[in-house]
């Protein structure tokens, strides 16, 4: 099964976001496999944004993404990472789609609420840099497993 990364950042901790965030994630059937409330050091975030290193917004988005804890998330489900970028909403709050995430909490775009991976290949670095193996748990049924099994093992085939 396909798996993301998310990360409730600063902001939307601090505005006592998370359960909300979070609710959109499991009512969508998505399954949570892996969550930690963590600080994020300098090196972890030059890692995680070096695609971006250079570019005017950089310094900013790296002060902010250290300016307090995150929540880190491990999410599982069919064709999760396109279907949870959707669930985001784009880079800028204020052009969000109605009814995303950002759209709904934030108007900017370095305070955007959230981050999420967005491929297969930023996915599994991602993970692989917030999570150890050890801390993945997907060694149960979520009642959308349950419902849907005969439907998922199609999927899978
Ligand atoms: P996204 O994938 O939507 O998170 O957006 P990007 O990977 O393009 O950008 C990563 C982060 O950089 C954004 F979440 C916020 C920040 N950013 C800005 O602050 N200004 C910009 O113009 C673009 C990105």
């Amino acid at each position: 099964m396909e798996r993301t990364f998310v990360a409730i950042k600063p902001d939307g901790v601090k505005r006592n976001l998370i359960g909300k965030v979070i609710k959109k994630f499991e009512q969508k059937g998505y399954k949570i496999v892996g969550l930690k409330m963590m600080n994020v050091s300098s090196e972890l975030a030059s890692k995680h944004y070096e695609e971006h290193e250079g570019k005017p917004f950089y310094p900013a988005l790296i002060n902010f993404i250290t300016s307090g804890p995150i929540v880190a998330l491990a999410i599982e489900g069919v064709n999760v990472i396109q279907g949870v970028r959707h669930l985001v909403g784009s880079t800028q709050g204020d052009q969000a789609d109605v009814g995303s995430i950002r759209a709904d909490f934030s108007p900017f775009s370095t305070m955007n609420i959230i981050h999420a991976s967005d491929s297969e290949e930023s996915a599994n670095r991602e993970l692989n840099l917030y999570f150890k193996d050890e801390e993945i748990c997907n060694n149960y049924k979520t009642m959308f497993d349950l419902i849907y099994e005969e439907h998922l093992a199609k999927l899978a085939q």
